[in-house]
Formats: structure tokens, C-alpha cells, sequence
């Protein structure tokens, strides 16, 4: 068997994809975890289910979303915050799986951004029809971490801005196994996903599954 360290360096380089200075996405990077995520998820979405959750201005969210880590991203009718609790329940959202958080640990460092320690884990979930439009995500107490976005089951596309909301977003195709991740610079860039088209995913499905983490505290 012969190995050619030339070809296989080639390969990393070519599935890193730099968008700007601090946003990479990293091709296929969640594939090896695959099976090990889609065996944790239904503890955590049976702990804490999916739900849609309603805007300040009062619109019901067309992405499902729950939580798992010591901190969740939440919407209502007063705002949008990360709470200790599922305010559905009223218990602590469920631990984040170590496969998750070892993960979202891995692509930091593999973007430039090593020790990182995100405290909560977003889960979204895409139907057909499910959109994001675009924002930015400032409700952390800090922006010298991260966000680190998995992506998993049927593609999307990923909208990537600029600093301020008028900037022409990119439009970046992503596929299952897809991480993005995006920090110092490109912190506060605005981002969104475009309306989901249908599909359909062995393991997802016919939805496309995202796991976003944030050091929210
Ligand atoms: C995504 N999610 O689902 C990216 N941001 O691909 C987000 O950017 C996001 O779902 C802030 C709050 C909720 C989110
Ligand atoms: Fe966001």
C-alpha cells in the first residue's frame, strides 16, 4: 500500500473553504460522526422536543428549534435570550452529548480558533418550505468565541453577508457533514438560510438537521 502525503494534503486544503477572513466552511468535516450524532438526538429532542417558537413581533418561527448544554437560544414574545431552562418545562435543557461538543471543538480548531468551550447547542430543524432570514447573532455575552454550525441531512443554502445587513450575501451551498464556522472578524457578519427545498436524506430524513454552538456566557 503506498501513501502519498502530497495528495492527501491537497485533499484537506481543497475541502477548507475560506468566505472571508475568519468564516470557513469545512467540507465533510461532521461525516465521521454521522451515525454517533443521529444516535444521540432523539435523547435530546425527547427531553426537550422541537418547537416552533414565536418572534418579538410575534411571528411563529418556520424552523423547529431546541436546545441541548447549559444554555439555550429562546424566542418570545419578550425577546430573544439564552435561558437555563426550557421555559416550556421549566427543567435545565439536557446535557450536550461529549460527541457534540468534542465536534464543535475539533472544527474550531481546524478554522484557526483553538479552546474553545461553547455552553450551548442550538438544534434546528428545516422542513421543506423552513427558511432563516438574515441576522446576526448577538445575544452572547461575548464575540471573541466562535459560532460553529453543523450541518446534516438535505442541503441548504447557507446565505453569508457582510457587516451590515444591506451587504449582498454569498450564497453557499451546504451539504450533510458540512461545518461552517465563523469568528473574529467575520463574528458578526449576517447570515441566513434560504427557503428549504424538498429532498430527502438517509439518516435526516426529509429535513435538513443544524447544530449551531455558541459560548453564550
Ligand atoms: C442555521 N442558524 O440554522 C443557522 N442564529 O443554519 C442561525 O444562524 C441562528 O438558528 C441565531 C439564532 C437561531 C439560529
Ligand atoms: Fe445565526
Amino acid at each position: 500500500m503506498t501513501f502519498n502525503l502530497f495528495e492527501g494534503m491537497m485533499q484537506c486544503q481543497a475541502q477548507r473553504e475560506e468566505l472571508c477572513p475568519g468564516a470557513t466552511v469545512l467540507r465533510g468535516f461532521a461525516t465521521r460522526d454521522e451515525a454517533a450524532i443521529f444516535a444521540q438526538l432523539p435523547e435530546v429532542t425527547t427531553a426537550a422536543p422541537f418547537r416552533h417558537m414565536v418572534t418579538p413581533g410575534g411571528f411563529r418561527m418556520s424552523v423547529a428549534i431546541t436546545n441541548c448544554g447549559s444554555y439555550g437560544w429562546v424566542t418570545d414574545r419578550t425577546g430573544y435570550r439564552y435561558d437555563k431552562v426550557n421555559p416550556e418545562s421549566g427543567k435545565p435543557w439536557p446535557s450536550m452529548p461529549s460527541i457534540f461538543l468534542r465536534l464543535a471543538q475539533d472544527a474550531a480548531a481546524s478554522a484557526g480558533f483553538p479552546n474553545y468551550a461553547p455552553d450551548a447547542c442550538l438544534v434546528n430543524r428545516y422542513e421543506p418550505g423552513a427558511r432563516l432570514s438574515l441576522h446576526q447573532d448577538k445575544n452572547e455575552r461575548d464575540f471573541d468565541a466562535p459560532i460553529v454550525s453543523v450541518s446534516l441531512g438535505i442541503s441548504t443554502v447557507f446565505l453569508w453577508g457582510g457587516l451590515r445587513r444591506g451587504d449582498k450575501p454569498m450564497r453557499v451551498q451546504l451539504t450533510h457533514g458540512d461545518v461552517m464556522v465563523w469568528g473574529g472578524p467575520a463574528r458578526l457578519h449576517y447570515h441566513g438560510v434560504l427557503t428549504l427545498k424538498d429532498g430527502y436524506h438517509p439518516l435526516a430524513g426529509a429535513c435538513q438537521i443544524n447544530l449551531t454552538f455558541r459560548k453564550a456566557a
